[in-house]
């Protein structure tokens, strides 16, 4: 059978599109415009072109959003001050601190300061453990991003053995909780791979749907995989390029050239999951402008 790219790209615009719709609506009814802020620390660039993209994506929603940036020697304290700021801000629905932070910074600690019912990034354990329990929450961006793109393209999971290969808390791991849930995408046999697993092989040979969350460049190559996988590639790794406009180009966790025959469908690396992970973003600050979540 021939392979279905999975378009993440036109997907997060069509999305972006009914959220634009839906925030004209609500505009006109007087309504509550949803405002997203955004916390920048440093000059990472890769961090900069995220938060960048996402800024503009809310002006494409027809989103308010507030960019806070801070010199990478901000303190900690002063950090966690600019948090308690914004978690007392009415106007604000939601708001992200953008990861990585510099290495004096705990982002743990960092987490843990956000007012759950702001956390649009889904990455306080409150909502970490409503989303582990199935209970309504902020669900993190990626791991969302991935099930809207499964349940548009008609994927069938229930019953699916599903491979996660990576274990973060932003991804590997509520992902695997997502899709063993009892729900639609859901209902797969999951298993949760990573650095410490014997033999990966054989585990990804047995996948019908591979999501590879690693962070290796072309780490899952033709040889692991089975005919007809479906393979969702996560990884968004820079390599030098000199032919590249900006010196390098992005590419996935996942062998693209080498898979692509043998996969039903694929994601590809840039226009798959990253997009999505904007879009799923957008989504959690619509829903909490609209309370959808908490009370
Ligand atoms: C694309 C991210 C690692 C660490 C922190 C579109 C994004 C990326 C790629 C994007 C990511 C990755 C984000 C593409 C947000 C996804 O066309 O392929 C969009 O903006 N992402 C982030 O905020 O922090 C990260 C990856």
């Amino acid at each position: 059978m021939a392979t279905t790219i999975i378009d993440g790209k036109a997907l997060s615009k069509t999305i972006k599109e009914e959220i634009r719709e839906e925030v004209e609506r609500i505009k006109k009814n007087g309504g509550k415009i949803p405002h997203l802020g955004a916390v920048l620390i440093g000059d990472n660039p890769a961090s900069e072109s995220y938060v960048r993209s996402k800024v503009r994506s809310c002006e494409k929603c027809g989103f308010k959003s507030t960019l806070i940036r801070k010199p990478a020697q901000i303190t900690e304290p002063q950090l966690l001050k600019i948090i308690a700021d914004l978690n007392q801000d009415d106007d604000l629905d939601g708001f992200i601190v953008q990861l990585p932070l510099p290495e004096h910074i705990d982002e743990d600690k960092i987490t843990l300061a956000i007012d759950p019912k702001k956390d649009v990034d889904g990455f306080h354990p409150v909502n970490f453990g409503r989303m582990a329990l199935g209970l309504p929450s902020y669900l993190p961006a990626t791991p969302n991003g991935i099930l809207e793109m499964l349940k548009r393209y008609n994927i069938e999971t229930t019953g699916k053995h599903c491979v996660v290969v990576g274990r973060s808390n932003i991804v590997g791991k509520p992902m695997s909780i997502l899709l063993s849930g009892k729900s639609h995408p859901g209902n797969c046999t999951v298993t949760l791979t990573h650095s410490r697993t014997k033999d990966l092989k054989a585990d990804t040979l047995r996948a019908d749907i591979i999501v590879a969350a690693i962070g290796i460049p072309n780490f899952i190559t033709a040889d692991m995989v089975k005919d007809d996988v479906v393979i969702i590639d996560v990884g968004i790794n820079r390599v030098e390029d000199v032919t590249a406009k900006r010196g390098y180009r992005l590419i996935g966790d996942v062998d693209y050239e080498g898979i692509f025959a043998k996969a039903s469908y694929i994601t590809p690396v840039p226009g798959g999951v990253g997009p999505m992970t904007v879009a799923s973003l957008l989504m959690n600050t619509l829903k909490a402008s609209k309370n959808e979540v908490f009370d």
